[in-house]
């Protein structure tokens, strides 16, 4: 057992503890959140993606307690009787006494309770008044006061020592939340948060120091085969491609298969996802392209929902006259394979400029009327409520960027997750993150940010920052990191102009990519999917577990240290020379044609393997 703990937290950062098990048997885990089972944003998504590997380590000890809302209740969860006595008792008790309730429990005295964020946190701060002998452990996702500094535009990261929390958080109106997020955070044993540069802001905005960062995880499906995911790719961007033929009919002078799909999505907090420096940086490739004369076009999504008033006509009218066209495609197809086939049964070669009548050609010509248009393609697909005050179409009014003809960038603003029963775009996320060819999300306050991580699993390349907590790990864990398909923007210690000025690079650089050296890009993207496994990053949690415990129960929980903390690098791909100066930055390094016999990406999955044994160790299945 202590050997494998040691190849396992030696790796990730953690100190070391000897015995990492726990007598789960004789204790109960609870989990808080307003988040479980009520998507709002990345919590839930931590919660019900981590549920899995809690429930291997807990099984019926796990216990988790979010809001009733009867949709959710109805298509997320099934009843069933309380899995045992203790807990029946103390529902029995809660639903006779209310939260009067103190003699919870008790032959299983060793609790813990996990509480996330500040609503959950009244509920460590009431056990904690009511002296409730419970182990507690508090997460922040983010500080309320560093989201709203963040969201008034301040100057954040530059004046984290400045800022006078108390008066900071009277004058946005959130005291009492911000209260109870603090007092929630020093009540607790154990103090957490999701990314180092969250735990920087917690300390001066909540001043206490987390004890330990649990990054964020995900659930990594793995392909049997390697070239699954790259079918995925292909598959899910014909799909779009359908969606972008309606989008611009009319105006389809572009060729698709030089087509690429960005996109960014999220939670439409304008400046805090970074938005506005995306925006800005794709007015810059547009003219790059431009000058460059490039062949390349862009289609940059927008996905971040808003106030609207459904799809706008103009949009619909384009996927009807895209159907249109296909029907009419078919109808005349049938004819033409009807007539050769007779034709040929005659032992005749027909006269082919014969074969089509009069009533094709009509039929055909009033199609191709129906595709001219008067107005450009709109950059966004719904009436939008606040149409002149919307943050994201005033900076496309402002920079220019309508689908125009000579646009190499094209806009397409869809206020609204996406759903695969939509009119318009029928896609889920994973879906149309599958097929697109890189994620963009420049965010300026972000204390993990899932949307990269996503990406990653999936194969897709992405752009996130040094200010993100994604973008943070990553560079502390792998090398090179635009070489594995995950490009940092420095917004942390250039100006906003150098950082936009980057951010354009990163996109200029990989629109000269051939679809060769994408292939190979999103096979080394894929690879990385281990360091952001559960599996792996699980093990933050058990360690916040184990450390809340022995701070609350010290004489039954003791914890050991070793004083072993190295952290784990993945290190750069092996075909890639050692030296950066010899690289293009970001490229894939092989030959730019589009059929290089010398690069073999399974031999250097293989060789990679065989040098990285780390996150195959990190992604071992438990023992037992
Ligand atoms: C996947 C498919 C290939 C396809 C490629 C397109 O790798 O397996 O058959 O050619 O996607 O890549 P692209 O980057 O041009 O969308
Ligand atoms: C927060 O959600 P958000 O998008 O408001 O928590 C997420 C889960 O920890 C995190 O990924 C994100 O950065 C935070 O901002």
């Amino acid at each position: 057992r202590l050997s494998r703990s040691l190849s396992i937290s030696s790796l990730s950062g953690l100190p070391l503890w000897k015995e990492e098990s726990l007598p789960v048997q004789d204790l109960l885990l609870f989990e808080v959140s307003w988040e479980v089972t009520n998507k709002v944003g990345g919590i839930y998504t931590v919660i019900q993606t981590k549920a899995k590997i809690t429930v291997d380590e807990w099984g019926e000890n796990y216990i988790m307690m979010g809001p009733y809302y009867e949709h959710n209740f109805k298509t997320q969860v099934e009843k069933c009787e309380p899995p045992n006595q203790a807990i029946k008792a103390a529902m029995d008790s809660l639903i006779n006494n209310g939260s009067q309730l103190t003699d919870q429990l008790q032959d299983k005295p060793n609790v813990i309770a996990h509480f996330h964020e500040w609503q959950a946190g009244t509920g460590l701060l009431l056990s904690h008044f009511r002296k409730i002998p419970l182990a507690t452990i508090f997460t922040t996702h983010a500080t309320l006061l560093g989201r709203y500094l963040c969201a008034g535009n301040a100057d954040f990261y530059n004046n984290l020592d400045k800022f006078n929390i108390d008066r900071e958080a009277g004058e946005r109106q959130i005291y009492h939340r911000y209260c109870l997020e603090r007092a929630a955070v020093h009540c607790a044993h154990v103090f957490t948060t999701v990314s180092q540069i969250t735990a920087v802001e917690a300390n001066h905005m909540l001043h206490r120091q987390p004890d330990v960062v649990t990054p964020n995880g995900l659930n990594v499906r793995k392909f049997s085969a390697m070239h699954e995911f790259q079918n995925l790719h292909s598959m899910n961007k014909a799909k779009i491609q359908e969606f972008v033929r309606g989008h611009f009919y009319g105006h389809l002078d572009f060729d698709l298969e030089k087509t690429l799909f960005f996109f960014i999505a999220g939670r439409y907090e304008f400046s805090n996802k970074g938005a506005d420096l995306f925006l800005e940086s794709l007015s810059r490739l547009n003219y790059l392209l431009r000058v460059h004369k490039s062949d390349v076009t862009v289609v940059v999504f927008f996905i971040m929902p808003a106030k609207t008033n459904n799809f706008n006509v103009e949009s619909l009218k384009g996927q009807a006259v895209r159907k249109q066209l296909w029907d009419t495609a078919q109808f005349v197809k049938e004819k033409f394979g009807k007539r050769l086939y007779e034709s040929l049964l005659r032992g005749e070669i027909p006269d082919m400029s014969k074969i089509l009548d009069r009533d094709d050609f009509t039929i055909m010509k009033r199609a191709i009327y129906g595709t001219q248009r008067h107005s450009l393609p709109p950059v966004t697909t719904h009436n939008m409520l606040d149409d002149s005050t919307d943050p994201i179409l005033s900076n496309i009014r402002r920079i220019g960027l309508f689908n125009g003809r000579n646009d190499r960038v094209k806009i397409v603003f869809h206020p609204e997750f996406l759903s695969s029963t939509s009119p318009l775009l029928p896609m889920d996320y994973e879906e149309f993150v599958r097929g697109c060819h890189l994620g963009v999300f420049p965010s300026y306050y972000e204390p993990w940010g899932y949307t990269p991580g996503e990406c990653t699993v999936m194969g897709i390349p992405s752009v996130t920052t040094n200010l993100s907590g994604f973008g943070c790990f990553m560079e502390e864990h792998v090398s090179d990191p635009s070489e594995y398909g995950i490009y940092i923007v420095d917004r942390r210690f250039r100006s906003a102009d150098e950082s936009c000025n980057q951010l354009t690079q990163f996109m200029f650089s990989f629109c000269q990519q051939s679809r060769r050296q994408r292939i190979i890009q999103r096979n080394r993207t894929e690879r990385l999917s281990d360091l952001l496994d559960w599996r792996y990053l699980g093990r933050f949690y058990m360690y916040a577990r184990h450390l809340a415990l022995s701070r609350s129960f010290p004489s039954e929980f003791k914890m050991d240290h070793l004083n072993i903390t190295q952290g784990f690098r993945y290190p750069r791909p092996s075909s890639v020379p050692p030296s950066p100066s010899a690289s293009l930055h970001s490229t894939p390094h092989h030959s730019d044609e589009e059929d290089d016999d010398t690069y073999d990406e399974e031999e250097e999955a293989e060789r990679d393997r065989q040098n990285i044994k780390a996150p195959f160790t990190l992604g071992a299945e438990p023992e037992g």
